[in-house]
């Protein structure tokens, strides 16, 4: 009986990480949160050399973790979830430039400026296999992502 329950576990997860070297993921950030503050975004550059969608994601400080878009409505930023973005084969896709980000909702604890957080994406290739893929994220202070952040909506 047990055995039967993990193997229909491991089924229904059909993670591989047999394609994990065809996702690269680099410049990973977010920032300290100030007092309070219990949700954070968090930036990257994803390349897959094969067409493939981000369809998920998991991290290990929040309770809640979500794919997100920022849209400017009139003089509002909105965020929405969004299910997937795609990643076609070889271009490396800015989430911030691309108007996006990872959303980390219910941390179980502040981020603290020079330390890092890890996420785990799933990425989904046009054959329907799943991969996981690490994210280590740098924390920067806050000062310096101010920034960063209004560079993104023009
Ligand atoms: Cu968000």
């Amino acid at each position: 009986m047990k055995r039967i329950l993990i193997a229909s576990l491991l089924a229904m997860t059909g993670v591989t990480s047999a394609y994990a070297g065809d996702v690269k993921v680099k410049d990973a950030w977010t920032r300290a949160t100030a007092a309070g503050q219990d949700s954070a975004m968090v930036q990257l550059v994803i390349t897959s050399k094969k067409a493939a969608k981000l369809v998920g994601v998991a991290c290990k400080d929040a309770n809640t973790s979500e794919i997100h878009s920022m849209v400017m409505e009139g003089e509002l930023m909105k965020m929405r979830q969004v299910d997937s973005i795609d990643l076609p084969a070889g271009k490396a896709v800015d989430l911030g430039e691309a108007g996006y980000h990872l959303m980390l909702i219910g941390l179980k604890k502040p981020l603290e400026a020079g330390k890092k957080t890890n996420c785990e994406m799933v990425v989904r290739g046009a054959d329907g296999k799943d991969t996981k893929v690490q994210v280590i994220s740098k924390i920067k202070p806050l000062a310096e992502s101010a920034h960063h952040e209004h560079a993104h909506h023009h």
